[in-house]
């Protein structure tokens, strides 16, 4: 179900609230009058909390259309990232490859199908189109779903990503699902099956994933912070209470020792066949949202509670650029005083020997 309209008032400007049009989850924060990005940024800062109760009402999808002062300013969406969370990543600290790293914003990541990010879409579906003619969303016919840096203990709360150059009209959509909603809506069986249960993710480029695992790549050792962690398959947000499945596919599972910890591990086996019942019924339509890109807009995600993936577009005909920042540090009390997972050891760069 979609946030119900309301105003939000920052002293000198009046925002509205709405659900998004013909989605399921999701709310649209913007100002009636025109307004300058930067006055925006300025207003919300003034109201801290504004920001993120709009998500939480908006069951953590929330679109800022018209946002275009950004891409001259990428340091205003690092302000915005500061209201989202108490810290905002520095790319350059972490598993990040450095030609994805904006030049001067190192908050932001950088992602383009043009140098130096180089960044290819996924391919698109096979068959392309459902049997309604409609843009296939629902797992398996819709692979690449996943919360960002799953990886880590503690997990990042929130993504900001931010258009600055669509590609096409009815290309490249970003679909972004609803962990609460599914979550509610299966079986109780199921419910508590899953909420005793934990998945195993995987870095990127591990090779680890069900792919790499079907043509028998040989296993990398890794180092400690490259290694796959254990995360709940549901997540009670630390900020409404809710419970939301969380949980990945593919390249962000631990398919050679996972994907669900305590079950029969990699393809095929009793694990992979949970896994894929729950992320199929995550992705079933009825909890799907397919955003359409203008630039300009800014969607904020609350990764602890929606899983996204992005969709073909033709990158001969059509460039797309994209920014990204991640937010992090209130993961909830099942994380409390862990250290990081992700941090290499003294002297070790992050990114050697994958
Ligand atoms: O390009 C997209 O639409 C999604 C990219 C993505 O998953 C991410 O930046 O976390
Ligand atoms: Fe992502």
């Amino acid at each position: 179900m979609g946030s119900r309209e309301r105003s939000v008032d920052l002293g000198d400007l009046v925002l509205s609230l709405a659900p998004v049009a013909n989605s399921p989850l999701g709310g649209v924060l913007k100002c009636s009058q025109a307004v300058d990005c930067a006055a925006l940024v300025e207003a919300l800062e003034a109201s801290p909390e504004a920001l993120t109760d709009a998500l939480n009402d908006s069951q953590g999808l929330l679109l800022l259309p018209d946002m275009d002062g950004i891409s001259s300013d990428p340091e205003l969406l690092v302000r915005l990232s500061r209201l989202c969370g108490p810290e905002v990543e520095d790319y350059k600290q972490t598993l990040t490859h450095e030609h994805l790293i904006h030049p001067d914003v190192p908050e932001v990541l950088v992602l383009g199908n043009q140098p130096p990010s180089n960044r290819k879409p996924p391919p698109r579906p096979e068959p392309a189109v459902t049997e309604e003619g409609e843009l296939p969303v629902q797992f398996p016919h819709r692979r690449g779903w996943h919360t960002d840096q799953s990886f880590r203990r503690p997990p990042p709360d929130m993504s900001l990503f931010y258009c600055v150059e669509p590609s096409l009209k009815g290309q490249g959509q970003t679909l972004f699902a609803n962990g609460t909603a599914a979550y509610a809506a299966l079986p109780s069986d199921l419910q508590e099956q899953a909420s005793r249960l934990e998945g195993l993710h995987a870095l990127l480029g591990t090779g680890r994933s069900e792919e790499a695992v079907l043509r028998g790549d040989e296993v990398k050792p890794l180092l400690a912070h490259q290694r796959s962690q254990r995360q709940p398959l549901v997540r009670r947000h630390p900020v409404t209470g809710i419970p939301a499945l969380y949980l990945c596919e593919d390249e962000q599972m631990d398919w050679v020792d996972g994907p669900i910890i305590g079950m029969q591990t990699g393809p095929g086996g009793d694990g992979a066949a949970l896994l894929y019942k729950l992320i199929s019924h995550y992705t079933h339509r009825d909890f799907v949202y397919a955003h359409d890109w203008d630039a300009g807009d800014l969607v904020i995600y609350d990764n602890r509670c929606l899983i996204h993936s992005a969709t073909w577009y033709d990158e001969q005909a059509h460039d797309r650029l994209m920014w990204r920042t991640t937010v992090r540090g209130n993961p909830g009390p099942e994380y409390a005083g862990e250290a990081r997972s992700w941090i290499p050891a003294e002297g070790l760069k992050p990114m050697s020997g994958l």
